[in-house]
């Protein structure tokens, strides 16, 4: 089976949670804090690699997890890192996020793409220790690693591809120029997904695609649609193979029309790539009715069952895509790098204003919110974090319920108290 576009899920790991831990001694009164904090969870990649061919796996697996982070414990011993996890994809598979946004194209073998972050460890009490709280009993949780969908689409790196009608002979050729085995008979869509052939030509390799027949109407879905056209994207060069035989309907003449119809109605840019147009079957036809053909271009002609002609084609090939390398610049491969998104938000909903972001939930982000000492923390982060600020700015009044990471709290601005949030409930969704 030929998979050239999944959908799959990847989670990171979580960040494992620190501890609230002291130092306890035999017959000795609570010691000194000495809780450990979690490790980060492993980060997810995708990672281009040569040896996949397909994005197969994907299709049979689409969800991803990697390894969380362990919790640290006491004596400052801090919890092991989630290992990272590298997805292999084939060369020439690009990466679209939700909103469609191309995050990575990844061509070079080895070329990596971080895809979900994973979330960092919470810090033991021992981290929060400072002149004025010399003993706190809390620590943090870890964070949850990043999830996000995304779309893993491959598209095949060729020199050249072959455009054609069902049956025009570009599976024969391909078989008779590579080692590539592609299943050839005389009914139409005989090829169903592209075949990748290396030529050697000369001194230089070429990497041949034939891909399935295109025919009238392929735009409109008919036969196997456009889909395939896909993988022409990146070919250097097209060769349009026209059939004089029986085999087929149409004139030369007006294959060649209607194959620079679908190219233009797919991508325009398609239709102006530079491109080797070829009579194929000649030993069909006589020498005097290949005169008539009237293409009004110049076209190669071979045959692929007599080898007549083959050669000449190849290097013709190989230099248009000669050309076209030496003019273009050598297509690299990219990821997109973004700001982490470490803004909050506040609106409101369901009767209460919501805070979300990731930098909303780091602030109430403790194991135990009844302790009053780490409300007191929590508060004082809310305050530093600019989320008090933020709730006064949108209209929160003293008393409001407040929602941020799955707790509950009651809004008590810092003007009129020290404290911004006095008392809080966990929310239903975490009962
Ligand atoms: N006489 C002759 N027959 C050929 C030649 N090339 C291909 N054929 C025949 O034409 C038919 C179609 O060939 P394929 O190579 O399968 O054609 P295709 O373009 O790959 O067709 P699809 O995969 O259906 O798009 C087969 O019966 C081939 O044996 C040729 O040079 N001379
Ligand atoms: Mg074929």
């Amino acid at each position: 089976m030929f998979i050239d576009r999944v959908s799959i899920k990847v989670r990171a790991g979580d960040g494992g949670a620190g501890v609230a831990s002291f130092l306890r001694r035999k017959g000795l009164p609570k010691g000194k804090p000495n809780g450990g904090s979690g490790g980060p969870g492993g980060d997810v990649y995708l990672i281009a690699d040569n040896s996949v061919p397909t994005l197969l796996r994907y299709e049979r697996h689409p969800i991803w997890k990697a390894p969380s982070g362990t919790h640290g414990e006491g004596d400052f011993r801090h919890g092991k890192r989630g290992d990272r996890m590298f997805l292999p994809v084939p060369l020439g598979t690009t990466v679209r996020d939700p909103d469609g946004v191309t995050v990575a194209d990844l061509v070079e073998d080895g070329q990596e793409v971080l895809v979900a972050r994973g979330g960092k460890g919470g810090r033991g009490n021992a981290a929060f220790v400072t002149q004025k709280r010399k003993a706190p009993t809390f620590s943090e949780q870890g964070e949850y690693g990043e999830e996000t969908d995304l779309v893993l689409e491959m598209k095949l790196l060729a020199d050249a591809a072959l455009i054609g009608y069902p049956n025009a002979g570009k599976s024969t050729l391909i078989a008779r120029v590579s080692a590539a085995k592609p299943k050839i008979a005389d009914y139409p869509f005989t090829t169903l997904t592209p075949n990748l052939g290396v030529v050697t030509v000369g001194e230089r390799e070429l990497v041949l695609a034939d891909i399935p027949g295109l025919i009238e109407g392929a735009a409109d879905g008919k036969g196997l649609g456009h889909d395939f056209l896909r993988h022409t994207e990146r070919a250097r060069a097209l060769v349009i193979l026209l059939d004089p035989s029986s085999l087929q309907d149409d004139s030369p003449k007006r294959q060649l029309e209607v194959l620079l119809n679908e190219l233009e109605s797919h991508d325009s840019e398609l239709a102006r790539r530079p491109r080797v147009i070829a009579v194929s079957k000649v030993d069909t036809v006589d020498s005097r009715d290949l005169e008539d053909l009237d293409l009004g271009v110049e076209a190669d002609e071979f045959s692929a069952l007599t080898g007549e002609g083959i050669d000449a084609l190849m290097f013709h090939i190989a230099d248009v895509v000669g050309t076209v390398e030496r003019e273009t610049p050598k297509r690299e491969g990219y990821i997109l790098h973004r700001p982490l998104n470490d803004e909050f938000t506040v609106h409101r909903s369901r009767g209460r204003w919501l805070v979300e972001g990731i930098s909303a939930v780091r602030a109430v982000n403790l194991s135990d919110l009844t302790d009053p000492d780490a409300a007191d923390f929590v508060a004082e982060r809310l305050v530093t974090s600019g989320i008090a600020k933020a709730l006064e700015e949108v209209g929160a009044e003293p008393g409001d319920d407040v929602e941020i990471g799955g707790i509950v709290f009651t809004f008590d601005p810092p003007s009129e108290h020290n404290n911004v949030f006095e008392t809080f409930e966990p929310t239903e969704d975490d009962a």
